[in-house]
């Protein structure tokens, strides 16, 4: 309850702050981010994300938090329109479902982005499995309508969730995350490595990117680019990192 308060109030005083992750080609390019929430609380330290989204996505305060997100992600779009390396970036927001189903979510979106004036094509939106259980036409409906002005979707933390291959068939996804907890072992794990093997090829013949998550190491990038999958996100580049640090990361490997 104390937590809430401060979430209230944090959202309020303007407490939160987005880092960028950077998601990086085989060539070592710099394609994209993915922005990340913090809190650096002023008595509590820095909040991790997996203490207060739950909570936000509880009491509601998910909806003025996510929409700030939205609103903070397409302000650093349009600063970087004006450089041409950092013009060409994709940043990757995510959604949390009770955010995704409010519905008003897709007029939101847009409404945002024309306020703003960022560049649609640029921004790409995280949603996740657990959404599914909602109602897949109504996910459909709304990905259908942003996905008109060319926002892109990815689906995060691909394979842990309740998948059932159908919904793949239906949903206008561009991109497929591999998720890190296959990842992280899949040097040594022949399980994890034939689930890694298996999703990109499956992302291949649906015709869609795929991106793994938490790349720590550069064998298991080696071992990823030698199944094709070819877009990295993880501690080998970057950690998640303030948007100065990000910048310089980006230009620097240009
Ligand atoms: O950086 P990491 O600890 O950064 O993030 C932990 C979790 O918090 C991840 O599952 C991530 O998807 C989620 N998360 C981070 N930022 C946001 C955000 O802006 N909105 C939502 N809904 N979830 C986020
Ligand atoms: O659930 P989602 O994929 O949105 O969140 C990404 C989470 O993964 C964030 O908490 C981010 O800080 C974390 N992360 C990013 N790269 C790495 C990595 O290389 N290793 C680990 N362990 N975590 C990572
Ligand atoms: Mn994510
Ligand atoms: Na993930």
């Amino acid at each position: 309850a104390a937590l809430e308060a401060d979430l209230r109030q944090g959202l309020a005083l303007g407490q939160f702050l987005l880092y960028y992750q950077p998601q990086v080609d085989a060539q070592g390019r710099v394609t994209g981010a993915e922005a990340l929430l913090r809190w650096p609380h002023p008595t509590r330290g820095m909040v991790p994300p997996v203490h207060f989204i739950p909570l936000a996505e509880e009491t509601g305060h998910i909806l003025p938090l996510g929409r700030w997100v939205l609103q903070t992600a397409c302000a650093q779009l349009v600063a970087w329109a004006q450089d041409p390396v950092l013009g060409r970036l994709v940043l990757a927001v995510n959604v949390s479902a009770r955010q995704f189903r409010d519905p008003d979510f897709a007029s939101g979106v847009l409404a945002l982005l024309h306020s703003s004036g960022a560049n649609p094509r640029r921004l790409k939106l995280e949603l996740t499995e657990s959404m599914l259980a909602d109602n897949l036409d109504d996910m459909v409906e709304k990905m259908a309508a942003l996905g008109a002005h060319g926002i892109r979707f990815a689906l995060d933390d691909f394979g842990t969730g309740y998948s059932s291959l159908s919904y793949l068939k239906r949903l206008p996804l561009d991109e497929l995350k591999i998720d890190q907890s296959f990842v992280r072992d899949v040097l040594v794990d022949p399980s994890d490595a034939a689930i890694v093997r298996t999703v990109v090829g499956l992302a291949h013949n649906l015709g869609l990117e795929v991106l793994a998550e938490g790349v720590e190491t550069e064998a298991q990038k080696d071992f990823l680019a030698r199944c094709h999958c070819h877009v990295y996100q993880g501690y080998l580049f970057s950690r998640p990192v303030p948007v100065a640090a990000f910048e310089a990361f980006v230009l620097g490997s240009a």
